[in-house]
């Protein structure tokens, strides 16, 4: 057992409030035991119920008040515990933060992950930011890292949050689109508040399309202040690196996964953790001295913008492993309540009028969600450090206070609780001085300059995407207006951009524009060093009787030592019989399973003239090829791929005539590199029909 998966403060706090049935006889809420619950307590068998019922009307009540209102943002999410700890003391020349610190320390972490517009019930895989949000239970209070998988926001002011989000959600007359952000209210946004396109061009990017919440960055996207033993402030933006890499869906699959399987990304953290796969980020900093403030093209204050990494590059500080699933959705996953005012010691605000905002939205949003001013008190929400204050009283209290006090000073208890002891939060001491006025900085009033570094800083299947996404979104926008509106905003991006968007929505191609030459930032493309691993890949093996199950066998076990996950999808489930007469266990029935559920494909040998007539198999291929995943076929498995019309020379497309024990390694490794690279991008696939 790895140390991460020993059992954390967290962990063992919990342990009171875990409630295990197992073996328990049936009570009510009163711990009174039931008898029956099948039928209701009547005047006869035909009769009226009777109001004496206690039991059925005390199930019915509660059933009655079961559900709580969803987060009116990111109201679909999943998360998992974990734990935190720091390289080495690096940052305690800036930071008293002692879980940023000091490398001896774990720190215990939930971490909950979500999609933005769609309700609770939504489907994953929308084109939408995915939030990353991260509760450290240090001993010195909780810390929350509210962030997403975006460096950069929609707005730059609070004031806006209510209107962007007005226009992302479905539309107010009849609530459609369901988590999606192609229709007419969003896009008259966009094209009417200039600020929102660069976190608009992310949102048309790959990014927006995760493989998984195990392989997609996190960012704390506001520039936040750590602060030293001497009260010193030093900017800092926070990063999450993935270790598996950033990887991405394409558009076409991840609408198909909404419908073969709604919970895609949430099953996927799930079924890691509970393989032992434990997903793992890196946390990093960029880290800008305080008299570097005015040192950037752009306001640190604004969250529209990032900080290119090739300016300020991003420092490692530590590493985040989540390694345990929670034990109740409803009580653990739902019930969290995030806020970005959970701050410790040694780390502050800045002025950020966006993340001013939040402070304020956080707290106030959880006292309609949760019921009321003692949220903390939930197992999940429980510091691991010790509470004692005099807020008391609410709905909901859970704990007994035995003090005769209730208000500070006091004489009669001591004093206690007493402010200032050793260790207290101190705000950082800063000046401030200004006129009361409700304007924009200028100094917030480029809204093109990082858009364009974004888009000129795509490789050419990157910038692809993005121009279909533009068309795919504007195609669904009824009011050819707005479409001309967003075309003349890209316009000042970047006149090419604008000029290929136009092409494909129906409206005139603008023919001037902006042509920046400036710098790139090569960060910010997925693509141009990705990471390469096999790990946790799933991998589909179509097989059906007659199958090659000495050459299956071989490729399966082989995918398994490298960390893959392969499955062997049968037409039925149950056994195939292999070509000696062997059976071959069915993971999956192939009516059942999708290939965008999968992250590759191999098609062993003996079994391809069953295979050929069935169309599902055919589909599943030739999607496969569409997609641009690795396929890989032996023997006379190729015949497959020939019925499917997919050119066995294309990229990322691996074949063998050997097959049994003969099928080379050389092959093995071929076809473990192509699941590696994610993906063929430069695999043609216009003219496939899936
Ligand atoms: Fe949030 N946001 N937000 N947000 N946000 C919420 O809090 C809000 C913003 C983010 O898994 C709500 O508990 C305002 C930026 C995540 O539980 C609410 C503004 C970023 C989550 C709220 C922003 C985020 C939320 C809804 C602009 C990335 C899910 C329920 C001033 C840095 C946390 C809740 C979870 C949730 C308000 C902007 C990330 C209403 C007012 C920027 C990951 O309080």
């Amino acid at each position: 057992m790895t140390d991460e998966a020993a059992r954390d403060r967290k962990d063992a706090q919990l342990d009171r409030d875990r409630v295990i049935d197992a073996d328990e006889a049936l009570t009510t809420q009163q711990g009174v035991r039931v008898d029956h619950t099948d039928d209701s307590l009547k005047a006869g068998g035909r009769g009226p119920t009777l109001m004496e019922d206690f039991h059925v009307r005390e199930k019915i009540t509660h059933f009655d008040h079961e559900r709580i209102p969803e987060r009116v943002v990111h109201a679909r999410g999943a998360g998992a515990y974990g734990v935190f700890r720091p390289y080495d003391d690096s940052l305690r020349e800036f930071t008293t933060a002692s879980f940023l610190t000091d490398p001896a320390e774990e720190t215990p972490v939930f971490v909950r992950f979500s999609t933005v517009a769609g309700s609770r019930g939504s489907a994953d895989t929308p084109r939408d930011v995915r939030g990353f949000a991260t509760k450290f239970y240090t001993r010195e209070g909780n810390y929350d890292l509210v962030g997403n998988n975006f460096p950069v926001f929609f707005i730059q002011d609070g004031a806006k949050f209510p209107d962007f989000v007005h226009a992302v959600k479905p539309e107010p007359r009849n609530e459609i689109p369901q988590a999606a952000s192609a229709h007419d209210t969003l896009w008259d946004f966009v094209s009417l508040q200039p600020e929102t396109l660069h976190a608009i061009m992310w949102l048309m990017s790959d990014r927006a399309l995760p493989r998984s919440f195990r392989m997609m960055q996190g960012f704390g996207v506001h520039t936040f202040r750590l602060i030293d033993a001497a009260g010193r402030g030093t900017f800092v933006k926070f990063h999450w690196t993935p270790a598996l890499g950033t990887h991405s869906l394409v558009w076409d699959e991840a609408q198909k996964v909404s419908g073969a399987d709604p919970d895609f990304n949430r099953r996927d953290l799930w079924d890691a953790i509970e393989a032992g796969d434990f997903p793992e980020w890196e946390l990093g900093v960029q880290l800008v001295p305080e008299e570097d403030e005015f040192a950037f093209d752009f306001d640190l204050l604004d969250a529209t913008k990032l900080i290119p990494e090739e300016q300020v590059p991003v420092r490692p500080v530590g590493r985040l492993v989540l390694n345990r699933n929670p034990d109740n959705f409803f009580a653990e996953t739902e019930q969290i309540a995030f806020h970005t005012a959970n701050v410790v010691p040694g780390i502050d605000f800045t002025n950020d009028p966006l993340l001013q905002a939040r402070n304020f939205s956080y707290l106030d949003t959880q006292l309609i969600r949760l019921g009321g001013p003692n949220f903390a008190h939930l197992p999940v929400n429980r510091p691991v450090a010790e509470v004692h204050n005099d807020q008391r009283d609410g709905y909901g209290q859970h704990r007994v206070h035995t003090s005769g006090t209730s208000y500070n000073k006091n004489s009669i208890s001591g004093d206690s609780p007493a402010p200032g002891a050793e260790g207290s939060y101190r705000h950082y001491t800063e000046k401030v001085e200004g006129a009361k006025i409700r304007e924009r900085s200028e100094s917030f009033k480029d809204f093109y300059g990082q858009a364009a570094l974004f888009w000129h800083s795509m490789t050419p299947v990157e910038a692809e995407h993005i121009v279909a996404a533009y068309r795919f979104e504007l195609g669904k926008v009824t009011d050819k207006d707005i479409r001309a509106r967003v075309v003349d905003q890209l316009r000042l991006v970047d006149l090419e951009l604008a000029q290929r968007v136009a092409a494909g929505v129906g409206v005139p191609a603008p023919s001037e524009g902006a042509h920046r030459e400036g710098p790139t930032s090569p960060a910010l493309s997925q693509l141009t060093d990705p990471v390469r691993s096999v790990a946790t890949r799933k991998v589909a093996v179509l097989a059906a009787d007659g199958v090659d199950g000495t050459g299956l066998t071989r490729l399966v076990a082989d995918l398994r030592r490298r960390g893959a996950v392969p499955e062997v999808l049968g037409q039925t489930d149950g056994v195939v019989h292999s070509e000696t007469g062997e059976d071959v266990v069915v993971d999956r029935a192939l009516p059942t399973m999708a290939s965008v559920l999968y992250d590759a494909v191999a098609v062993p040998g003996g079994a391809d003239a069953a295979l050929r007539a069935d169309g599902r198999a055919l589909h599943f291929v030739a999607e496969a090829f569409k997609h641009g995943k690795a396929i890989a076929a032996f023997g006379t498995g190729s015949d497959l791929l020939e019925a499917a019309r997919i050119d066995p020379g294309a990229p990322g497309v691996v074949t063998t005539a050997a097959d049994g024990g003969d099928v080379p390694d050389a092959f093995l490794d071929d076809f473990a590199d192509a699941i590696a690279a994610h993906r063929a991008w430069d695999r043609r696939t216009d003219d496939v029909a899936a």
